[in-house]
Formats: C-alpha cells, sequence, structure tokens
C-alpha cells in the first residue's frame, strides 16, 4: 500500500498541476434542489456505477468479481476479502494473498468488555442498526489515528493510522453485529470465537449461531455485493464527510451506517420484507396477479414507495438483484418467496412506468436479499441492514484509507440561500408565487 499510495500521489498531483483548471461539469438550479444528482463532485477510488450497467469495482463487473476473485475451499461464491484486497490496491489477489486477510482479521477479532457490556444493557427495542452504530462509536475508544493525532503526526502519515483502525474495525465488525443478534434473538447464547483458520464470512456465520455450508456461500457473496457503490450514496458519502474533519475512522464509520439505516437507503432491505409479508396477509396469499396490482396501487395510493424499486444513478435492473436471483435459482428453485419476488419483478416496473414520474423502475438490490436470508431461517428482518452495513464498511474504509492517503482536504461545498441564487440566475427581479 505505501507503495501504490506514493505511486498515486504523485500522479495526482501531475494531474492537478497540468489540468487543474478544466471544467468537467455544470451543475443547474434542479441539481442543486434535486439531491445532487449527476454533479461530479467527488474522487472515490475504489468503484463507479454506470446507469446502464451497474457497479465495477476496481473496472471489474460483479460478473467478473465472481470468476476472478479467491474463493474458499469448496466454495463457489467470491470471499469478500478478495473484494477488499482488490478496492483497496487495485489487483485481483491471489487466494493465498486473501487467506492471510482471513488470518489477519481473525487475529485484530476481539471486542473490548465495556462495548459488550453496553450492547448487553441496550433495550431489546433499540434498532439492530442503531445498536450497531452505537457500538462502532464506543469503540473509538481505541482508535490509533485519534492518539497519534492528538500526539501530532504529519499529514503523511495519516493514511497509516487510518489503515490501522480500520483493519481493527472490518475485524471487530462481525463480533459487534453478532453480539447484536444473539443478544436479540438467541437469548444472547452462543460465543464470539474466532478462528484464524476460517474465512470472515464463516467465522460470522458460525457466530451467528448458523451452521449450513450453503448460508455461509451466501453470507461470502452477499458481503461482497453489498461493500461499494462509489462515492455519493449515501452511507459512502458521509463517512467520507465525517473522516474530512480528521473524525477518527469509527466515529466516521459510524456516521455513515446512520445514513445507511434509512428507509429510503439500506433499510430497504427490512423494508421489502414487511412489505411482502403484509402482501402476504392482505391477500390471504391469493398471489394473483390482479391481487398482486391492487396491493401495489394501494401502497402509491397511500403515499408510500415500493420498497426496493429505483435508484438514483442506476437504469436498469441492478446487477447485485440479478446476482442474488441467480443464486437463489440455483439454490431455491422452489421456494414460494423466491417465486414471488419474481412475480412481482414482472409486474412492478410497468406499474412504477405508469406512475409516471420514477426514473428508474426496476429492482434494486434490496428487492431481492431478504428473501434468501429468510429462506435459511434468518427471519429477523430488522437485523438484515445490519448485514448490508457490515459489508459497506468494506468499501467505505477503503475509501476512506484513500482519503487519507490522497491527503483530501475538509469538505465544505459552497451553499446558497433561494433568494441569493434566483439573483444570480435572473437579471430582472423575479417573484416567487
Ligand atoms: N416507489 C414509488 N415511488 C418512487 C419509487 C418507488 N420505488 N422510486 C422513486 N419514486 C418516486 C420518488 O419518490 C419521486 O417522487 P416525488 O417526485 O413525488 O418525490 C419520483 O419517483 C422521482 O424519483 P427518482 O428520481 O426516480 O428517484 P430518486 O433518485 O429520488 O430516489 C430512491 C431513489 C432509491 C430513493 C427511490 O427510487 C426509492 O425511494 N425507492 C424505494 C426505496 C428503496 O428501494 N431504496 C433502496 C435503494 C438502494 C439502496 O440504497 O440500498
Amino acid at each position: 500500500m505505501a507503495c501504490k499510495i506514493y505511486q498515486q500521489q504523485k500522479r495526482v498531483k501531475k494531474f492537478r498541476t497540468e489540468y487543474g483548471g478544466v471544467k468537467i461539469g455544470e451543475v443547474t438550479v434542479n441539481m442543486m434542489y434535486g439531491g445532487m444528482r449527476g454533479i461530479n463532485a467527488l474522487i472515490t477510488e475504489t468503484s463507479m456505477v454506470d446507469p446502464e450497467e451497474g457497479v465495477r469495482f476496481r473496472g471489474l463487473t460483479i460478473p467478473e468479481c465472481r470468476e476472478r476473485l479467491p474463493r474458499a475451499e469448496g466454495g463457489c461464491e467470491p470471499l469478500p476479502e478478495g473484494l477488499f484486497w482488490l478496492l483497496m490496491t487495485g489487483e485481483v489477489p491471489t487466494k493465498k494473498q486473501a487467506q492471510q486477510l482471513s488470518c489477519e482479521w481473525a487475529d485484530r477479532g476481539k471486542l473490548p468488555d465495556h462495548v459488550i457490556k453496553m450492547l448487553k444493557d441496550m433495550p431489546k427495542t433499540l434498532h439492530p442498526m442503531s445498536q450497531f452504530a452505537a457500538a462502532i462509536t464506543a469503540l473509538s475508544h481505541d482508535s490509533h489515528f485519534a492518539k497519534a493525532y492528538s500526539k501530532g503526526i504529519p499529514k503523511k502519515m495519516y493514511w497509516l493510522y487510518c489503515y490501522e483502525d480500520c483493519m481493527d474495525l472490518i475485524a471487530k465488525l462481525i463480533l459487534v453485529a453478532a453480539t447484536i443478534y444473539r443478544n436479540l434473538y438467541r437469548e444472547g447464547k452462543g460465543c464470539d470465537k474466532v478462528d484464524s483458520k476460517l474465512d470472515w464470512s464463516s467465522n460470522f456465520t458460525n457466530m451467528l449461531t448458523y451452521d449450513d455450508k450453503q448460508f455461509t456461500e451466501l453470507m461470502r457473496l452477499y458481503l461482497t455485493i453489498h461493500s461499494d457503490h462509489e462515492g455519493g450514496n449515501v452511507s459512502a458519502h458521509t463517512t467520507h464527510l465525517v473522516g474530512s474533519a480528521l473524525s477518527d475512522p469509527y466515529l466516521s464509520l459510524a456516521a455513515g451506517m446512520l445514513g445507511l439505516a434509512g428507509p429510503l437507503h439500506g433499510l430497504a432491505n427490512q423494508e421489502v420484507l414487511s412489505w411482502v409479508q403484509k402482501l402476504q396477509k392482505e391477500t390471504d396469499n391469493d398471489l394473483s396477479e390482479k391481487n398482486l396490482k391492487d396491493y401495489i396501487w394501494k401502497t402509491l395510493k397511500s403515499g408510500q414507495v415500493v420498497p426496493g424499486y429505483g435508484h438514483a444513478v442506476l437504469r436498469k435492473t441492478d446487477p447485485r438483484y440479478i446476482c442474488l436471483r441467480e443464486f437463489a435459482l440455483k439454490h431455491q428453485p422452489n421456494d414460494p418467496l423466491c417465486k414471488l419476488v419474481l412475480q412481482l419483478y414482472e409486474i412492478v416496473p410497468p406499474i412504477l412506468t405508469e406512475l409516471g414520474k420514477v426514473k428508474s423502475p426496476w429492482p434494486n438490490v434490496d428487492a431481492h436479499s431478504g428473501v434468501l436470508l429468510q429462506y435459511y431461517g434468518m427471519k429477523e428482518m430488522q437485523f438484515y441492514t445490519v448485514l448490508f452495513a457490515v459489508s459497506r464498511a468494506l468499501g467505505v474504509l477503503a475509501s476512506l484509507i484513500w482519503d487519507r492517503a490522497l491527503g483530501l482536504p475538509i469538505e465544505r461545498p459552497k451553499s446558497l440561500t433561494t433568494a441569493a441564487l434566483i439573483e444570480r440566475v435572473c437579471k430582472e427581479k423575479y417573484e416567487m408565487r
């Protein structure tokens, strides 16, 4: 990493010296009021999303990652360790390199007693994502970055301490998530034994008290594909923004995860399941086309969104959805819930198109992930966003390390009042009616 960072710093410096003044886009009034869609304003090295094709991790599509990233012994799905290596370095690791990461994360995987106690004392009614973010915040007690900064390290050393924190954090996240899960749904039973001979996902599913090789395979795929989605989504952007103030990686990640906990973002996987279950109940499991259409229209007419559908950037079916569908078709072709998801895929997009305002009527990743978890017995849908969060940490933390390596400054875009904007864009005086 030190060598790669040095080369990239040199490249960026030269590029900025030669082309720093070149304009790459324009900002319209609608972009300013419209959630900044389409404004090219961030540098994220780890991945990019094409509206038609979906995400590429360091240039590799999801099918390419499934093909090329190292797998566990006897497994078919990529190891998230390999994906993290790819995000960090831009290179596909060897199997041995991925195993070294598994081993290193296992070695770093221990929770301090104060965090275990804090999680135990939390009310069972507090959402798992709130518990997750609170525990990450409490882990900042041991931040190498914060300690080194307070001692006064030079800026060029920031990335190294940030890296140490991020590696610790990734190692500990599966313990935090599993502790929350067991406290809430397993009466605190089960243990946190991390085996350095096992991969990260195997250790995770063991700690979640699951003993099914296929579920572990699903987890490897799940943790790989949810990891990164370029820099402008709420969880990635928030982590990056908070990190730009040199808040330590724990605080930055906690902030990002709180963004992920919103129903328009990561919480949509939970929303999809409760929406689908309500559909089954309301139709008395008579899933005729008419009943499905009626239910979807009822959702829309009551002012709600159809969860799991639509996207701010994508304009085609999310390739993450497609690969989860492939997994379902391979391993559980007759599962009634998976069949219902397929049925909805036929029925929802034309209705959203008919609505007239939805830019993408296609399903995103959250439309499929929950039903797969249900199949393997993980019925506790409030926990689903925590799984998304464990995975998303890989991407946003890899980016955070690169942010510090490139010495990116505190982020501070300019905002305007409506009055100032009107004055700037209209020569004549404009009256708001
Ligand atoms: N159901 C109903 N209406 C929808 C819709 C959906 N699935 N998707 C978009 N729309 C509506 C918007 O609410 C908006 O309506 P208003 O103009 O009345 O406010 C209009 O269509 C235009 O929105 P858009 O430009 O197509 O979409 P945005 O970029 O504003 O929002 C997203 C994107 C994902 C928030 C939106 O599609 C949505 O709410 N989807 C459902 C929630 C969801 O699945 N979120 C998960 C996204 C993936 C992730 O981050 O994990």
